[in-house]
Formats: C-alpha cells, sequence, structure tokens
C-alpha cells in the first residue's frame, strides 16, 4: 500500500517513517511537509533516496496541494502527525495552531473522503485530556476522560480529535485517534524539555525549570510510540480513540537531575525560572484498551531509553547544533 505521512520531518515523523520502511518494506511511503522551523529534510537523509519513499514539501492547510498529491499517489492510508507542537509558542501566539492542528486537519480528512474514503489515523495527545492532580497518583487518564484541555496547543488538538471522530460518523470515514504522552528519544528538537536539558547542559547554560519543577510526565520512547501507532494502523477499529502512555511518570526535577547526573552537570545549573501559564501538573495515561484489545506493550524501559537518547545526542552535535542556536 501507499501509506503518506503528514509532519514526517518532524521529531515523531521522522522515526516513523524510519521505522515503517524497515518493517515494511513492501509499502510505499510519502511524506507531506511544510518543513516549518520544526520540520527538517535533513533529518530525512537516510531515506531520501529510498526507492519506495517520496518527499513532498507542502503544507496540509493547501488544499490543492493535498488534492493534486492524492490524485498523484492515491495513498490507502494517512497518518496524520503535521501539527505545531510546543506549548509554550501556542501561548505566545495561538493563531497558527488553530490553522495547522485544526483547519489542516481538515483538509487532510476531506481529501481522504473525496478520493473514496481514505483510512486516516489522528496522532494526538494525553494533553487533551488536561491534567491530574498531584496528589492523586492512582488517577489516570482512560479514553472516556473528559476532554479539558488547558493550552491553545491542546485545544486545538481536542479541536482536530472531535472533527476526526465527526467524519467518521457523519460521512463513514474509517477513522481513529490515538493520544499519546510525552515522547522522547532521537532527533526532538531542543525546545522541548529533555533534549533542551541535555543541550543546555553540554554548553555549560542554566537548566530553566519552570516553577517548582515537581509537574509530572508520563514518559514514552519514540520507538514505542511507533509500534502501537503500528498496531492501531493494522487493526484499530474505526470510529475508535486508543491512549497511548508508558506508565513511567516522573517530575521534571527528576528528569533534570537525571541528566545532570550522566553529564557530570553540577547541581547549581539548575535555575527555577517563571512558572508556564496554564502550567498542567501532572499527565499519566492508563494504554489498558490498547493493550487489550490490539495486545500494544512499550518495550523500552525509561532508564535505557533515557541513556540511549543522551548517547545518541552526544554522537550527533551534527544535527542539533545548527538548531540549538535560541534555546
Ligand atoms: P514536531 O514539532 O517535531 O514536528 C511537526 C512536523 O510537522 C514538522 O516537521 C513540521 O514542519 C510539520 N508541520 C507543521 N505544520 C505543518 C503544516 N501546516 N503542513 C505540513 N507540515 C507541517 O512535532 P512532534 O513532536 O514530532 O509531534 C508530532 C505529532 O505528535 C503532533 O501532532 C503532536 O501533537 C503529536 N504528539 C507529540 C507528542 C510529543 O511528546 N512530542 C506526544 C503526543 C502527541
Ligand atoms: O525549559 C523547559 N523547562 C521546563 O521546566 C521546558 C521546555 C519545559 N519545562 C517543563 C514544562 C513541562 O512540565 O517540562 C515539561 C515538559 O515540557 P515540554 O517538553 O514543553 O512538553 P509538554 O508541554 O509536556 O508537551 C509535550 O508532550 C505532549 C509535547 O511538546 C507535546 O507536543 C505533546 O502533545
Amino acid at each position: 500500500m501507499t501509506l503518506l505521512v503528514t509532519g514526517g520531518a518532524g521529531f515523531i515523523g521522522s522515526n516513523f517513517i524510519f521505522y515503517w520502511i524497515k518493517n515494511h518494506p513492501e509499502d510505499r511511503v510519502v511524506c507531506l511537509d511544510k518543513l516549518t522551523y520544526a520540520g527538517n529534510r535533513a533529518t530525512l537523509a537516510p531515506v531520501l533516496e529510498h526507492p519506495s519513499f517520496r518527499f513532498v514539501r507542502g503544507d496540509i492547510c493547501d488544499r490543492e496541494a493535498v488534492d493534486r498529491l492524492f490524485w498523484e499517489e492515491h495513498p490507502q492510508a494517512v497518518i496524520n502527525f503535521a501539527a505545531e507542537s510546543h506549548v509554550d509558542r501556542s501561548i505566545q501566539d495561538p493563531g497558527v495552531f488553530l490553522e495547522a492542528n485544526v483547519l489542516g486537519t481538515q483538509v487532510l480528512l476531506d481529501a481522504c473522503r473525496a478520493h473514496g474514503g481514505v483510512r486516516f489515523h489522528q496522532v494526538s495527545t494525553d494533553e487533551v485530556y488536561g491534567d491530574l492532580p498531584l496528589d492523586r497518583p492512582d488517577l489516570l487518564f482512560t479514553e472516556n476522560s473528559p476532554l479539558r484541555p488547558s493550552s491553545p496547543y491542546s485545544a486545538s488538538k481536542a479541536g482536530a480529535d472531535l472533527l476526526v471522530l465527526a467524519y467518521g460518523r457523519t460521512y463513514g470515514l474509517p477513522v481513529t485517534v490515538s493520544r499519546c504522552s510525552n515522547n522522547y528519544g532521537p532527533y526532538q528538537l531542543p525546545e522541548k524539555l529533555i533534549p533542551r536539558m541535555i543541550v543546555r547542559a553540554l554548553a555549560g547554560k542554566t537548566l530553566p525549570v519552570y516553577g517548582g519543577g515537581e509537574n509530572v510526565r508520563d514518559w514514552l520512547h519514540v520507538d514505542d510510540h511507533c509500534t502501537a501507532l503500528d498496531a492501531i494502523l493494522q487493526k484499530g477499529r474505526a470510529g475508535e480513540v486508543y491512549n497511548i502512555g508508558g506508565r513511567s511518570e516522573r517530575t521534571n526535577l527528576e528528569i533534570v537531575g537525571l541528566i545532570c547526573r550522566r553529564l557530570e552537570v553540577p547541581p547549581e545549573q539548575v535555575v527555577h525560572v517563571a512558572d508556564r501559564k496554564g502550567h498542567d501538573k501532572r499527565y499519566a495515561i492508563d494504554s489498558g484498551k490498547l493493550s487489550q484489545q490490539l495486545g500494544w506493550r512499550p518495550q523500552i524501559p525509561f532508564e535505557v531509553g533515557m541513556e540511549d537518547t543522551i548517547n545518541w545526542y552526544l554522537d550527533h552535535r551534527y544535527w542539533w547544533e545548527p538548531l540549538a542556536g535560541e534555546v
């Protein structure tokens, strides 16, 4: 089959393309990416010459370009990673998040409808559920938790999720949605917590922790996210939402502490700075539905994945140094 991967020059999309080409060599993969500040064509260098891969620079909001690509490639499935993805940027400038994340998703859904009901998967986030209190470690997000997004980013993702599900119900489009916890791994832009701290630590800069640093995130290695997406694309039921998480909860201070120990950074380099507006306290995901119905389990223990990730950043300065100017 031909699989259209949007946003494939970003962090998770590029890891997914590598995963898919390796594990499904019979398939053709077409990547559509606008190459915003977050997209990097060089990341895809290992597959750019691959005979079953094609890279197309383009905007998912551009109806004509998307339609043309569907006529050229006749994809049997679309997986949508394309999005503005950084919460802090959405607080500064929400407009572009609404355009890319909501309207761009609508353009893709319309193309799937117009071309015979193409299978569509939306890559979404646990942030659509809002946050959980720090003093209730027993609580987890399930697929039935109410949507209570806190930031313009998560509100735009929640809007897109609802649109996807509505296209499934109204037009019978074969859609699925996955909501994943925080990813880490290679090729993550150093605006996000883990690579930002690694890159700044290596540069001898301060490590800025927002507020008290007690906020909790549920970390999942990007390769485990890819295997979950594979299971959903192949076996997921149309109209369903699947949570994806690693049950690997850590406070931000624990993450920064781990990086400091590994890179032998003195604790004085860690500084507490102004808190993020509307900062979500805790995310924790129950992915029982995915494991029970589709047999998925995460395979990479957090400490192992972090060691590999830190080593990757140590070995790939050429990749991140040009991107690390302002972080
Ligand atoms: P990223 O910012 O690293 O990459 C986003 C990619 O989308 C970039 O290559 C960018 O050029 C492209 N893009 C942006 N707007 C576009 C447009 N209008 N048209 C075409 N391409 C466009 O993001 P990421 O961390 O890889 O996240 C990918 C997806 O996964 C996003 O939808 C995000 O909401 C979701 N997600 C991310 C995480 C995480 O921890 N990073 C967790 C759960 C879900
Ligand atoms: O410099 C920092 N200092 C800091 O304390 C940065 C960049 C972040 N933080 C904190 C804020 C969060 O509590 O670390 C935590 C993680 O922050 P981010 O890396 O910005 O991720 P988060 O806001 O949790 O969102 C991420 O996971 C869900 C992705 O960016 C989203 O795209 C995804 O949907």
